[in-house]
């Protein structure tokens, strides 16, 4: 096992929208994230991933851009961003950037040109194709709802685009769309940037006889998700860029199980140092956005288990999260957000960092902030949730109140409220209303508040943070599930070289009992992390409270 900083790194993503407005308009920016630079310092995180900053029009907030190498107008200056990268490494903090090389904005200069032309040297950086019988090339459907391809007048064709039309796909087939990328992200690591998160990065290679798609879910996915191509991709864009700069890179993969991920992170390959895995969140989305559905702990444990073991047997390594800005928030899905808060936000934190990976923290997790409601079908900014109650609303089988609670519960908006600094009005976000409402429950749920309480989330964060650069354990150790068939409990140990960590982790409501007689040979270990107060002491066979956590050292 190579050591690198990657694998014993905490990261905190920062979703500038939301994050501090600095200069009152509603809108996280630049110079917030450099006024906040102490709060992460506080925390202890080694790197933070900040959203999209590039320009673009919005539509997906910055997941479609017009320009790579120029900032968002809003956000502020590439001067700003530079200034910001200097002072989080004065703290030994690393900065990565997202990627977003799956598509461009329509407004991007290259789209314009393509559009204009089918002979236009730009036409084929996206890809066009002639529509059948009437309609569009084939069935593949877009992420945000409705067909993948949209038809452009101009010149009577149709372009791909797998997320909002606003989104046309980038043709990467064409090996000059690939130059102009590698010289862009270059430019980027010339300045100093540590790594970056690369946006759907696995469906950039299209099957091209574009087939239509029969499999169950996404129609088309099996030909644009782990395309043919992708791999010979990838390494390309590796060996010409990031490994250049030994820069980390997490690959967001929709679409991958344990066995594809290998594919992109065994460290021989050399393609990624780690991916964003998907399926531990999809539990309770099973049968789709528009129906919540009960879920099963073992089912969770089991599917950890398989990719933490395949990963360690195959030398490749992953991303550990339940938060980030497309997801509602954790506390509200796997924990209580009622009366366990606290609790339940603790023990779901501590399962992130004490599994073999690293570690990503997204704003306000280190607080436990919860999902938000809204009253009203018009207050949803996210592209996806509104193309959803679009066709909700189309398919007439449900009422509006049906839905507004269904969309409440998924939305992406759960995690783009703004930060809650303070219990001032707006919750020292900004002082003018804020781009998006923010949660009503900030006066009770706020850094401030955290940090002068002893028992805070926030407090708990550090301690687990430093714990982990304390005891090399948490990062290499190897993984061993305990307790399997146990139904409230997830149990496990991490051997180390020097030390072993025993994992207790209670995600239900209740008193749970276990006993590790069976499978343990210990008889002293000492308590080194435990989200109640009054701590327990060793035992093999005992009981874990409501939501509790307990890190054993042995
Ligand atoms: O967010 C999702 C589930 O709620 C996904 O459908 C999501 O769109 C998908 O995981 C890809 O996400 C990434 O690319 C999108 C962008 O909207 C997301 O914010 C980004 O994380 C398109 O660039
Ligand atoms: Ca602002």
């Amino acid at each position: 096992m190579n050591k690198k900083w990657w694998k014993e790194a905490v990261v905190y993503q920062v979703y500038p929208r939301s994050f501090k407005d600095s200069n009152n308009d509603g809108i996280g920016d630049l110079r917030g994230i450099i006024e906040k630079i102490d709060h992460l310092d506080q925390l202890g995180v080694d790197a933070v991933w900040l959203n999209p900053v590039y320009k673009s029009p919005n539509d997906d907030n910055g997941y479609d851009i017009s320009d790579y190498q120029a900032i968002m107008d809003e956000f502020g200056t590439v001067e700003d961003l530079e200034e910001l990268m200097e002072l989080l490494h004065q703290r030994n903090i690393k900065l990565i950037m997202d990627l977003v090389l799956n598509h461009s904005s329509d407004e991007h200069q290259w789209f314009k040109e393509s559009r204009q032309s089918k002979d236009n040297p730009y036409r084929d950086y996206y890809i066009w194709r002639d529509g059948k019988n009437g309609g569009p090339p084939n069935n593949w459907k877009a992420f945000f709802g409705g067909s993948a391809w949209k038809y452009d007048q101009k010149t009577d064709q149709y372009y791909l685009h797998l997320f909002s039309p606003k989104q046309p796909d980038l043709n990467w087939e064409n090996p000059k769309v690939r130059e102009e990328i590698y010289e862009m992200i270059n430019w980027w690591l010339e300045k100093g940037v540590d790594g970056f998160r690369l946006d759907v990065i696995n469906l950039i290679s299209k099957d091209q006889r574009f087939p239509d798609g029969k499999k169950e879910g996404l129609a088309g996915h099996e030909y644009f998700a782990n395309g043919p191509r992708v791999h010979e991709f990838i390494k390309e864009m590796a060996a010409n860029t990031f490994n250049k700069y030994e820069a980390m890179t997490v690959g967001e993969t929709p679409f991958v199980d344990k066995e594809e991920a290998i594919k992109f992170v065994k460290e021989e390959r050399e393609e990624f140092s780690m991916v964003i895995p998907f399926e531990h969140l999809e539990f309770d989305r099973k049968e789709g956005w528009d129906k919540i559905t009960d879920w099963d702990l073992t089912e969770l444990k089991d599917l950890m288990s398989e990719w933490q073991y395949k990963l360690q047997e195959n030398n490749g390594w992953t991303s550990l999260y339940f938060c980030n800005h497309d997801q509602p928030r954790i506390v509200s899905r796997y924990g209580d957000d009622g009366k366990y808060r606290k609790e339940s936000a603790k023990m779901l934190g501590t399962m992130l960092h004490t599994l073999r990976g690293t570690p990503f923290i997204y704003q306000g997790e280190e607080i436990g902030m919860t999902n938000i409601s809204f009253d009203s079908l018009t207050d949803f900014d996210d592209i996806e949730t509104r193309g959803y109650i679009k066709e909700l609303q189309e398919k007439d089988q449900l009422t509006q109140k049906e839905i507004l609670e269904i969309a409440n519960y998924r939305t992406r908006d759960n995690a783009r409220t703004p930060m809650h600094w303070n219990d001032s009005k707006y919750a020292g976000f900004s002082e003018s209303e804020p781009w998006l409402k923010m949660n009503s429950n900030y006066p009770e749920i706020n850094v401030e508040k955290d940090l002068s309480s002893d028992d805070s989330v926030f407090k708990y964060y550090q301690k687990m943070i430093s714990l982990r650069k304390k005891y090399p354990v948490f990062a290499y150790g190897k993984y061993d599930i305990l307790l399997e068939a146990d139904q409230n409990i997830y149990a496990y140990q991490r051997q180390g070289e020097q030390n072993n960590l025993l994992v207790l982790l209670n995600f239900s409501e209740n008193d749970a009992d276990y006993d590790l007689n069976d499978q343990l040979e210990i008889k002293q270990a000492e308590l080194i992390l435990n989200n109640y107060q009054k701590e327990a002491d060793f035992e093999l066979k005992s009981s874990l409270r409501p939501y509790e956590a307990r890190v054993y050292l042995y």
